[in-house]
């Protein structure tokens, strides 16, 4: 065996201990973001993207060290929006990951002020193939992109450049990896439980939208784990079914949390080129409990959508989407409930209405809330957020 590399905890470390210098090196820092919903899907693509870029490094000949660099995971959220996401603390505390180890928006606006003048920002994007938004300003070029979303044919030279239908992007990160550092038994180890937890959570524990590239990843990670059973890293894995429940039920955890953190938890903000010269900006929050149980949870109806139309102001949107979804007895349901000018909202629930089976249960169009279950219960987000933008696109004036 090799010898002992870096566990994913001692790598954050040994990079916030790093001087700057060390950081940015010829006039570059290099980065590793994901989606700014900062899900699952997305923590872990950036981290075991980052750890094993590290590794290669550190096995190849220092030529080849020199060219790649490092480069620092960033998770695209304020750090205090971290404990929003209790299905990632989870996973996090499984790795002995602390949240000081990890890098956020204020981490990676403190280090473009450190950077020595001219330093320019070279990102890898992962589970998203276009320069996320809160970040535009502190990246200068996208050189790589693993991702699972629409392609949106931006960042063409981008090396490597792998936009395709996958479960998890994790799953594609892991393979892309996997390859380059032929199978290493000791970094599969190190970032099972990263793999894991994503490509659990996204395929609803095997049972939605696994594909082959979640397969050859899983397949990959189980072969190794099967040989360390007893190793205390590879404890707690074997038993899926009691990592993705545990996962789960933390995921589904919102008491508590106010309609603002709600809304926050697990949100995607974009603006929409229409054939007029306004675009619409545009937030959809998925949620994992449904609309009834917000009301009760929140004062009733009214106050909930109050609420959401502050949010609404606050983040300057034309239209805001709530995504429920929630399983009961194995069944899956969601309901779609948009929010804003109720012109608007007519045209682009009349091109979409189809596509996702919208039966409206409430909300009045002409205070500009409509309020639909969406029959088409495999359309998440990533469906969505293309249907809706094709249906502006088209949309007059
Ligand atoms: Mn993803």
């Amino acid at each position: 065996m090799s010898p002992l590399k870096k566990t994913i905890p001692e790598f954050l470390t040994h990079l916030k201990s790093l001087p700057i210098s060390k950081i940015a090196t010829n006039s570059v820092l290099t980065i590793c973001v994901g989606n700014e919903s900062a899900d699952m899907d997305s923590i872990a693509s950036a981290i075991t993207f980052s750890y094993c870029q590290y590794i290669y490094n550190e096995i190849s000949n220092s030529e080849e060290k020199e060219k790649n660099g490092l480069n620092i995971p960033i998770i695209d959220i304020p750090r205090e929006d971290l404990n929003l996401r209790r299905d990632v603390i989870y996973v996090l505390e499984k790795l002995k990951i602390t949240e000081e180890e990890l890098f956020f928006i204020e981490d990676l606006k403190s280090l473009k002020e450190h950077v020595p003048y001219g330093t320019k920002v070279n990102s890898y994007l992962v589970d998203n193939n276009d320069t996320p938004k809160n970040l535009k300003n502190y990246i200068d070029n996208v050189i790589g992109i693993i991702d699972h979303h629409f392609d949106v044919k931006k960042h063409i030279d981008a090396e490597p450049r792998i936009v395709k239908v996958s479960g998890s992007c994790s799953s594609l990160v892991f393979n892309y990896w996997y390859e380059k550092l032929q199978g290493d038994r000791e970094v599969v180890m190190n970032i099972a439980p990263l793999l894991m937890g994503a490509f659990l959570i996204d395929t609803s524990n095997m049972e939605r939208k696994v594909e082959s590239s979640d397969k050859l990843a899983i397949k990959r990670c189980q072969d190794v784990l099967d040989h360390a059973a007893n190793e205390v890293s590879a404890q707690g894995l074997q038993d899926t079914r009691v990592f993705y429940k545990e996962m789960k039920s933390r995921k589904n955890d919102i008491k508590g949390f106010s309609v603002s953190d709600i809304l926050k938890k697990d949100y995607k903000q974009f603006n929409f080129q229409g054939k007029g010269t306004k675009g619409l900006e545009i937030g959809l929050s998925s949620i994992v409990k449904r609309m009834s149980w917000l009301f009760n949870e929140h004062d009733g109806e009214a106050e909930f959508i109050k609420q959401c139309k502050k949010f609404q102001t606050e983040r300057g949107l034309n239209v805001l989407v709530l995504l429920t979804s929630w399983r009961k007895a194995g069944d899956s349901h969601r309901e779609l409930v948009m929010l804003g000018d109720p012109n608007v909202l007519c045209k682009l629930i009349d091109r979409v209405s189809e596509k996702l089976q919208l039966q409206k249960f409430s909300g009045k169009l002409e205070e500009g809330v409509a309020m639909f279950k969406q029959l088409n219960v495999e359309a998440t987000r990533k469906q969505v957020v293309p249907y809706l933008e094709e249906a502006y696109s088209k949309l007059e004036g």
